[in-house]
């Protein structure tokens, strides 16, 4: 039923954790970064940015993490990875969601590719500038989940949780890691702790930021 076209510790990292959460069989398929092999023809027609993840949904290729992650939750809503339609949770859900793909993930793209923006490397003020953008969004997460924790909707786990963690993750050779907030911390740990993280790392050879 699915394919998932992953690259370990990438953006597809949300949507194994979430078809590890659901226990739906999948197939993987590793898209080698290192030999651009996300540019190859062929894959450009499964996703035409020429990114991971892709997901193949009973023959249909989809892009984009967050949208593949809401796809999968409203497949498999016994998994409750989202709340139910039309309460305030799957508001908050959509709000979350929605703050971290606008607030942080495109500034993390920056940061990781200075190519988006034709440089091998960002002058100071625009590293400088996304550091920033970055922190504040994490100084905001971490004030939430200290008054409202210990998940992104408060007593219950949701798939928002994973896709906040995938995104922690990959501060952690940053300036100031996630982890250097106490709640973002604790929040960490729980998560870590999960036995989807466990085999996610597992599968895909992970060893950084383990626990
Ligand atoms: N907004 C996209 C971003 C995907 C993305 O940036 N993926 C990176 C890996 S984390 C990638 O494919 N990099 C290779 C490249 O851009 O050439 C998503 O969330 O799916």
């Amino acid at each position: 039923m699915y394919t998932l076209y992953y690259s370990p510790g990438s953006a597809s990292m949300v949507v194994h954790l979430a078809l590890l959460e659901i226990g739906a069989p999948h197939d993987l398929e590793k898209v080698d970064l290192a030999t651009d092999a996300q540019r190859r023809p062929a894959y450009l027609r499964l996703n035409p940015r020429g990114q991971v993840p892709t997901l193949v949904i009973d023959g249909k290729p989809y892009f984009e993490s967050a949208a593949l992650l809401m796809i999968l939750a409203e497949r498999h809503p016994e998994a409750k990875l989202a709340p139910p339609v039309g309460s305030g949770m799957r508001a908050d859900w959509y709000q979350w969601i929605a703050f971290f793909t606008n607030a942080l993930a495109p500034a993390y793209r920056l940061w990781f590719y200075p190519s988006d923006l034709g440089s091998a490397e960002h002058p100071p003020f625009v590293r400088e500038a996304l550091r920033q953008r970055i922190e504040d969004a994490w100084s905001l997460v971490d004030a939430h989940l200290a008054a409202q924790g210990p998940y992104m909707l408060g007593a219950e786990f949701s798939g928002v949780d994973l896709l906040a963690l995938m995104y922690m993750r990959w501060s952690r050779n940053m300036p100031r890691p996630v982890t250097a907030w106490p709640a973002l911390r604790q929040f960490a740990d729980r998560m870590r702790a999960r036995p989807s993280w466990q085999r996610l790392y597992e599968i895909e050879g992970l060893t950084e930021w383990a626990a």
